[in-house]
C-alpha cells in the first residue's frame, strides 16, 4: 500500500504517432520507476475490455461500421467510464502512467476529414475528464514509422490519415495550453527513454511530494 503521507500520485500521458514506441517506452517508464518505489500504475485507451471498449475493437478491426461521431462518442466514454478509477487511484498515492488519451481522441477524429467534426468538435466530450500533469508526445516522421514495419489491417493504419494524424497533433502542440512535451521518437529506445526519464521525474517527485498542486483550468 502506498505510503500515507503521500498527497496523490502523478498522472502521465504518453501520446504519440503510429508505432512511435508508446507501449515499449510504458513500459521501460514503469519498470524504471517502480525499481525506485514509487507506487504505479498502467493504463491504456482505447481499454478494449469494457462493453464500450469492445464495440471500439470492433469498429477498428472494420468488424463494425459507425457514423464518425458515434465512434468518436464511444472512445470518450471508454475514458470516462476509467475517470473515476483514475481519480481515486491518484488520491491513494498511485502514480498513473497512461498510454494515449484525449489528445488521441481529438487527433484521430479530425483527422478523417469529415466537415461536421473539427479539432473543436471532437473536444466537447471529454471536458471535465482528470487533467495530467505531464504529457509526453513521442514524435516519428511518417517515413520512419513505416520502417517499423508495414500497415497493419486495422481501421487507421493508412498513410495518408497518419501523415494528418501527426499534422494535427503538431497543431495541438502549438495551441496555447498545448503543454505536451514532444520527444523525438526516431532515436534509439535507449535514447529515447532516457529523455522520456529526464521529464517525467521532476514532476513524478513534484506531484508525489506535495509541492504541485494542479487544479482542472
Ligand atoms: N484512437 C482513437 O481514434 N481515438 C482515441 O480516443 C484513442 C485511440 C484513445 C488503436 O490504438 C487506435 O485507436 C489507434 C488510435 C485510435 N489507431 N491507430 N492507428 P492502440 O493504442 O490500441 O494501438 P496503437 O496506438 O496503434 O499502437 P501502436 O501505435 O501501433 O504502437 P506503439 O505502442 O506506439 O509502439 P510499440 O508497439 O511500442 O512499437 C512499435 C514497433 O516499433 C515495435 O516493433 C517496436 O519494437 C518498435 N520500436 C519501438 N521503439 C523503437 C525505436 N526507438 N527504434 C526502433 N524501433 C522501435
Amino acid at each position: 500500500e502506498p505510503r500515507n503521507s503521500m498527497v496523490r500520485g502523478a498522472f502521465v500521458v504518453v501520446e504519440g504517432v503510429d508505432r512511435a514506441g508508446k507501449t515499449t517506452q510504458v513500459q521501460r517508464l514503469c519498470s524504471k520507476l517502480y525499481a525506485l518505489g514509487h507506487n504505479i500504475k498502467t493504463i491504456r485507451f482505447p481499454d478494449r475490455v469494457s462493453t464500450i471498449g469492445q464495440m471500439i475493437g470492433s469498429y477498428l478491426q472494420n468488424e463494425t461500421n459507425m457514423d464518425d461521431h458515434v465512434v468518436h462518442l464511444l472512445f470518450s466514454a471508454n475514458r470516462w467510464e476509467k475517470a473515476k478509477w483514475i481519480e481515486e487511484t491518484l488520491a491513494k498515492g498511485y502514480t498513473i502512467i497512461c498510454d494515449r488519451y484525449y489528445y488521441s481522441g481529438m487527433v484521430y477524429s479530425a483527422a478523417k476529414n469529415n466537415p461536421a467534426l473539427s479539432l473543436e468538435w471532437a473536444k466537447q466530450p471529454d471536458i471535465g475528464l482528470p487533467k495530467p500533469d505531464v504529457v509526453i508526445f513521442l514524435d516519428l516522421e511518417p517515413w520512419q514509422a513505416e520502417q517499423r514495419g508495414g500497415y497493419g489491417e486495422e481501421k487507421y493504419e493508412k498513410r495518408e490519415l497518419q501523415q494528418r494524424v501527426r499534422e494535427l497533433y503538431l497543431q495541438l502542440l502549438n495551441a496555447p495550453g498545448g503543454g505536451m512535451k514532444v520527444i523525438n521518437a526516431g532515436d534509439s529506445m535507449d535514447a529515447v527513454e532516457e529523455r522520456i526519464w529526464n521529464e517525467v521525474l521532476p514532476w513524478v517527485e513534484m506531484v508525489e511530494g506535495g509541492t504541485y498542486g494542479a487544479k482542472v483550468g
